[in-house]
């Protein structure tokens, strides 16, 4: 595949745009591959793109049923941070960042990553502790974060109402690296480098069966016939349970509707991210000038891809408290993505009952962030049957009570 750089961007300009070839290949599914992901989202295609990348693995399928990022990855509000609590959740997602920095050159494919930084409100007193102690937590990890007074977030964020009637802020959790990345060109960028290693990406195959002969994975059943393989990966998100059940065992997670929204565009007015999670809404201000809003996940399960009313107005009034300029936006739209929740808040990335059968599942309302290091590790476990970066991530974890509890770290209350 022909490299994007300023030259190539001059020359197409020359010849009306005329010569750039497709960004991936749309192939037939083949007999057999060595390895199926299903799933094109985010980590189905960061799992495929270091497999060949890291292992030189590259007779692999990606097998999606819908299109590549249709799933969370391209309904995200792309917040990107690493400010975890436990130890493993800060290696994985810290790995995640520092490939962020990155990812636009690795994949030659701009990301448009924007390191802005990421703050964390604390309006009550048990926010306060939570996030001091995090903070003290990630210097042991070697993850830069701060706290910061009302005042100095006063100063980065001019907009923000520090004297809230009901919470008034009382201070941050601040992380300079943290901020922001275009979602489709994550799941772009990956797939395209994909397809250039000689994987194929396989849009509109929805996977319905998984094939078994004692005890191990031969294949795959699809709506585009039968398919081979030799190990499978499941990165399926909200319907990692649907695809667990079609291969014979169960799994923590349930499925519940997350919802985000976006304002008409407005002239620049604040460059960091904010979360507020006590009133639970969170923001941040795209390159178009829209703010891009979310709240808080449905409080029952369901797989609707579109999620409650009576959030939308929740989330606006949480953000009308802590930003009162928003109670003149217009809202632009709101859509919905369906994710996958464990009950610490921690992701699953494990071997299975199944031999050669690995999952990659449970990033819930958080796993944006996470999906260079998540690509990155499940690799690394399907290539070579362990890895220091998911070891702690473990199914089992669950039976033996070994829980990474995230829920403070989680950013949206569920
Ligand atoms: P997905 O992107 O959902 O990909 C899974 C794919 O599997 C889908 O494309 C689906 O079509 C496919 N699939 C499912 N079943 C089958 C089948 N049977 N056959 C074939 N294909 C199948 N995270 C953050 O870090 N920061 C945020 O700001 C943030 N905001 C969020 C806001 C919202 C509204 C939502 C919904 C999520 C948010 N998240 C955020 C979470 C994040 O989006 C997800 O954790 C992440 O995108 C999950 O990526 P994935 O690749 O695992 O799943
Ligand atoms: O995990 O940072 C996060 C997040 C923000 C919005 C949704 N999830």
């Amino acid at each position: 595949m022909r490299r994007y750089s300023v030259f190539a961007v001059a020359r197409e300009g020359l010849r009306y745009h005329s010569g750039w070839e497709r960004a991936w290949r749309s192939p037939q599914p083949k007999k057999k591959y060595d390895v199926i992901i299903v799933g094109a989202g985010g980590h189905g295609l960061a799992t495929a793109y270091y497999l060949g990348k890291n292992y030189g693995i590259t007779n692999v399928a990606i097998i999606e049923k819908g299109w590549l990022g249709g799933g969370n990855t391209g309904r995200n509000t792309t917040i990107i941070r690493s400010n975890y609590l436990q130890d493993p959740s800060a290696a994985i997602y810290d790995k995640a960042l520092s490939l962020y920095e990155n990812l636009s050159q690795d994949l030659n494919y701009n990301v448009m990553f924007s390191p802005r930084g990421l703050i964390m409100l604390a309006q009550t007193h048990h926010e306060v502790r939570g996030y001091k102690r995090t903070v003290l937590a990630n210097q042991l990890q070697g993850v830069a974060t701060e706290w910061v007074t009302p005042e100095q977030l006063k100063k980065l964020v001019p907009i923000i109402n520090i004297d809230g009637p009901r919470y008034p802020v009382m201070g941050g959790l601040y992380q300079k690296r943290g901020g922001t990345a275009r979602h489709d060109a994550v799941a772009w960028g990956y797939a395209r480098a994909c397809s250039d290693m000689g994987m194929d990406v396989i849009q509109q195959c929805e996977v319905t069966g998984v094939r078994t002969e004692g005890g191990k994975v031969v294949g795959i059943n699809t709506t585009k016939g039968d398919i081979d393989c030799d190990k499978l990966g499941m990165v399926v998100a909200g319907h990692t349970s649907t695809l667990a059940e079609m291969a014979g065992f169960r799994l923590p997670i349930e499925s519940v509707a997350l919802q985000a929204l976006v304002s008409e565009p407005i002239k620049p007015c604040m460059d960091v991210v904010v979360m507020a999670n006590t009133v639970h809404g969170y923001m941040s201000q795209s390159d178009k000038g829209e703010m891009v809003i979310g709240g808080g996940t449905d409080s029952y399960n369901n797989y609707t891809q579109r999620g409650s009313f009576h959030h939308i107005e929740e989330t606006v009034r949480a953000l009308v408290e802590t930003f009162p300029m928003v109670s003149r936006l217009k809202m632009l739209r709101q859509w919905g993505g369906i994710v996958d929740m464990t009950g610490d808040r921690s992701p699953i990335l494990s071997k299975t009952p199944v031999e050669g059968i690995f999952v990659n599942c449970g990033w819930g309302t958080g796993g944006f962030k996470a999906i260079p290091g998540s690509g990155w590790g499940m690799a690394e476990l399907m290539a070579k049957g362990h890895s220091p970066l998911t070891a702690e991530f473990d199914m089992y974890r669950f039976r033996e009570g070994k829980f990474i509890d995230e829920s403070v770290a989680a950013g949206v209350a569920h």
